[in-house]
């Protein structure tokens, strides 16, 4: 503390203060888990004081007076008075204190394994006797960090905590997020960067202060802002000073910029004639650019690296290691306590695909393990959970437990890349637990993955998460509500790997959603199951997600993954499938893990049910464990995964009157789709399945669907049928277009028994054109709709496939034998001006604006499904 004379201070105005959080109060998610809605019961914290001092005087002390007064005031609905005092007189009685100071350090020098406490421990502690609540801490960020938890016992309706202490499990809890200077986002799924815009720094940075002030509340304290495949020119002295501005909005929240840097720096920007990391030349450069960037941004966080990887440059073009490129920057960055992350995702994407030794997964273990312990202190490996590249389901990564002398961060995945990207509800910290959960048996000795990456296995303390997160400007961050339990469920498990789920996600919803138990019940067991319900349409048994991995990682494309040099085949062939990575017969990648957990995965009497594919080459017949065979697993679990998507429509729909109208129909909408999408996945893995294996569903139900009518079987004016590619993405492989700017009719006389049904139109739906739909009955409309929305995929695609596929249901049709459907398409013939397609993700041609004829969109049409009138689209 600088000056020990007490001065209070008078904060805004409690009724200046009250208008601004109601204010903030449209339920359009940007509030996220901070709503600080009314609670029902405020009552239960009637004793809780109204007067909030707080001993200190940084922008952190004042960060956290000013939450804790907003959010109690809203909360409780009462006034909360809030005086800032910077040292001098001792703490009054009846009132809650924030105060930073050594005497935690006393209390508590070591946690229960005797490594010393992380300095951003926080303690809350209640006097019943002076009526006085206690939140300290070592550091300012750390009452920051018990002022959070605080509102959210609150927020959550739990009892004020009595005696309580609350420890980080590492420093390192960042997230990533892959902005580019021009302010597009690699796998961002929720808009434009945040931080970005025009090659520069956005003038306003409102948001991105309010997405530390998100980040702090869950824990998190670092935040890298740009993409790991960096922009060449990011180092310039220009864009440093920019990037100064984002840490001064950063630092009330104890959030550290981090940048992402490309090797070949020293000659992009320095101009030198080399990048080799071991050159003088080079290493004075970044010692001198390291400085400068300190000379700006005092509190930097370090650099994360990619390198030797997906076309990025790195140190093998001189024949230097990763060790000697890293310890480069680990030096400069040494001085002034920041760090490097070097990524552990080095591998080579131009494999020989006819090699069966050949393995991508490999490249961890091999292009690491043999530096373990020649890396300076200040480096840590950042190491993706799995060995390939976030699929719904992959072993852990060996390399975990390959780096004894080396610390190591885990980087996971909140953007939903392979996993529905925003547009599936996936709560991925079941999976992410999964991962910390599994016992690497070290040595033969228990070594659960989140004590090695918090570094208790191998004494390494100084690791911990990584998360790429790539919010956007949508004003609710990542365009799912859902979503954001994805974000606030990683800063939980990063803080504590052992917080259980079910009090991560329960929290979660009453946070976001609010206390009715119904709601609370209903929402917490949707994403409790949706990790397993999306594993199960898409790709099961550990085969890799199945998604287009050439295209956008979000719609099926199945053998998208197979004979090219990306290495993440899964083998389907006549004889079998999966990849042998067995040490008898396959690539050896097995060997990599120790030796019990090798044994385990080598074997197929033990290698467990949802991860066989990744390790072994079988039959389609094979018995599994369950009991079952493969293929009628496969076709059972995506009939029961899609009829599990669907029945989320049902769920939501339950809570209809207990939930604001702007958030309800948005996940409304979102679920809906989900619904339709999962059907896409269902067919195309199944009928797949089906060709390739020649096995028929025993149930009798893939590729026989009576109540579907294809397009290309109805009676067509002016449709045409088009082959789709992959065939597996559209019914029948086929589909019908429009061309004719007057529209065109698809019709059918119907033999259903008289009845209600409920229909649905699957079609698929470009960005670009916005082409009509009109579906009568006898001549009367039931339903018209335009295919404008921008949900398949999140990036601009003009084809028809899996990725564009959609489908709208119309319920409660009143249909008997003999009546006439007609379906009625109106194409968007329009010439689009390219620079609405750049808002889709294309790039500017030097010409400017120009003419993209073929960005049309020709009213297609994959099949009609008419099912039994119900609560979810027919199956
Ligand atoms: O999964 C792949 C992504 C790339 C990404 C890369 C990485 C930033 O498809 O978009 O590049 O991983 O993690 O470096």
């Amino acid at each position: 503390m600088r000056c020990s004379s007490l001065w209070l201070k008078s904060v805004a105005s409690f009724a200046l203060l009250f208008a601004i959080v109601m204010s903030a109060r449209a339920e359009d998610g940007s509030a996220a888990w901070l709503r600080y809605a009314p609670i029902p019961h405020p009552e239960m914290y009637k004793n809780l004081p109204s007067r909030i001092f707080v001993y200190g005087d940084s922008s952190t002390d004042h960060a956290a007076g000013i939450e804790l007064q907003r959010g109690l005031s809203s909360l409780l609905g009462r006034r909360f008075t809030l005086q800032e005092t910077n040292g001098g007189t001792p703490p009054p009685s009846n009132a809650i204190i924030l105060r930073t100071s050594d005497w935690m350090r006393d209390r508590i020098i070591a946690d229960q394994n005797g490594r010393p406490i992380q300095p951003e421990t926080y303690s809350l502690n209640w006097s019943e006797e002076s009526k006085t609540l206690l939140i300290g801490s070592e550091l300012p960020v750390g009452d920051l960090y018990g002022t959070f938890q605080l509102l959210e016992e609150i927020a959550s309706q739990q009892p004020i905590p009595q005696n309580y202490i609350s420890a980080p499990s590492a420093p390192i809890r960042w997230t990533d997020e892959w902005d580019n200077l021009n302010g597009t986002i690699e796998r961002g799924y929720a808009g434009p960067s945040i931080f970005f815009e025009n090659g520069h720094v956005r003038q306003d940075l409102t948001r991105a202060g309010e997405y530390a002030r998100l980040l702090a509340s869950i824990g998190i304290n670092g935040c890298n802002v740009n993409n790991v495949n960096a922009d060449l020119d990011l180092l310039t002295t220009e864009h440093l000073k920019e990037f100064a501005r984002i840490a001064d909005v950063f630092r009330p929240w104890g959030v550290k910029l981090a940048l992402s840097i490309d090797l070949t720096s020293p000659q992009t920007v320095g101009g030198l004639d080399t990048f080799d990391p071991l050159d003088p030349k080079v290493i004075a450069w970044w010692q001198k650019k390291v400085d400068e960037i300190y000379t700006l941004i005092p509190d930097f966080g370090g650099f994360t690296v990619k390198a030797d990887s997906e076309g990025r440059k790195g140190p093998s073009q001189y024949g230097r290691t990763p060790a000697d490129a890293a310890n480069v920057l680990a030096r400069a960055l040494a001085p002034h306590h920041g760090v490097v992350l070097y990524r552990g995702f080095v591998y080579n994407n131009h494999l020989d695909w006819h090699d069966l030794k050949a393995d991508r997964a490999r490249a961890g273990v091999d292009n690491f393990a043999y530096l373990d312990g020649k890396f300076d202190k200040n480096v840590i490996i950042q190491i993706k959970e799995g060995p390939i590249d976030f699929q719904a389901r992959e072993p852990v990564s060996p390399l975990f437990a390959a780096l004894r002398h080396t610390p190591e961060a885990i980087e996971v995945e909140t953007t939903q890349e392979y996993t529905g990207q925003q547009r599936h509800m996936v709560w991925l910290p079941s999976m992410w637990k999964w991962v910390l959960d599994t016992d690497m048996r070290v040595d033969g000795k228990p070594s659960d993955v989140k004590d090695i990456v918090t570094g208790k296995i191998f004494d390494q303390p100084t690791g911990g998460f990584v998360s790429v997160v790539n919010v956007g400007i949508e004003p609710n961050w990542l365009h799912h509500p859902m979503a954001m339990a994805n974000l606030y469920g990683y800063g939980k498990l990063a803080w504590n790997p052992d917080e259980p789920l079910e009090k991560i996600i329960d929290t979660w919803t009453r946070l976001t959603w609010g206390n009715d138990p119904q709601v609370d019940r209903t929402i917490d067991s949707m994403q409790m199951k949706s990790w397993h319900v999306y594993e199960s349409y898409t790709g099961p048994n550990g085969m890799g997600t199945l998604t287009n991995i050439l295209g956008y990682h979000f719609g099926p494309g199945i053998e998208s993954a197979e004979r090219n040099g990306w290495g993440q085949w899964f083998r389907g062939e006549k004889d079998g499938i999966g990849m042998d990575r067995t040490v008898a017969t396959g690539t050896g990648f097995i060997g990599q893990y120790p030796k019990e957990l090798a044994n385990k995965y080598e074997n197929l009497a033990t290698c467990p049910d949802d991860l066989l594919l990744f390790f072994h080459h079988v039959p389609y017949d094979y018995k599994l464990h369950s009991g079952k065979t493969l293929v009628q697993s496969i076709y059972d679990s995506h009939y029961e995964g899609a009829l599990a998507a669907a029945e989320y429509v049902q769920q939501w729909e339950s809570l209809k009157d207990k939930i604001d109208p702007e958030r309800y129909e948005k996940t409304d909408a979102l679920f809906e789709y989900q619904a339709g999408h999962a059907i896409v996945w269902r067919d195309a893995i199944n009928n797949w399945f089906h060709r390739i294996s020649g096995i028929n569903d025993a149930e009798g139900r893939v590729d026989h669907d009576p109540n579907r009518i294809e397009a290309e079987d109805m009676k067509a004016v002016g449709y045409k049928t088009v082959d789709v590619t992959p065939w597996e993405t559209a019914s029948g492989g086929k589909a019908v277009e429009c061309h004719d700017a007057k529209g065109c009719t698809l019709t059918t006389t119907l033999e259903k028994p008289a009845g209600t049904y409920d229909i649905a139109v699957q079609y698929f739906d470009i960005w670009a054109g916005v082409s009509t739909y009109t579906l009568s009955v006898n001549g009367s409309t039931i339903a018209t709709w335009k295919a404008d929305d921008k949900l398949p995929p999140a990036q601009f695609d003009e084809h028809l496939d899996g990725q564009t596929s959609t489908r709208q249901t119309i319920r409660h049709v009143a249909l008997k034998p003999g009546d006439v459907l007609e379906l009625r398409g109106v194409p968007d013939l329009r010439l689009i001006l390219f620079h609405g397609a750049q808002a889709a993700g294309l790039t500017r041609t030097s010409q400017g604006l120009q003419m993209q004829p073929n960005l049309q969109e020709y009213a297609p049409v994959d099949y009609i499904e008419i099912g039994p009138d119900g609560p979810i689209t027919p199956q």
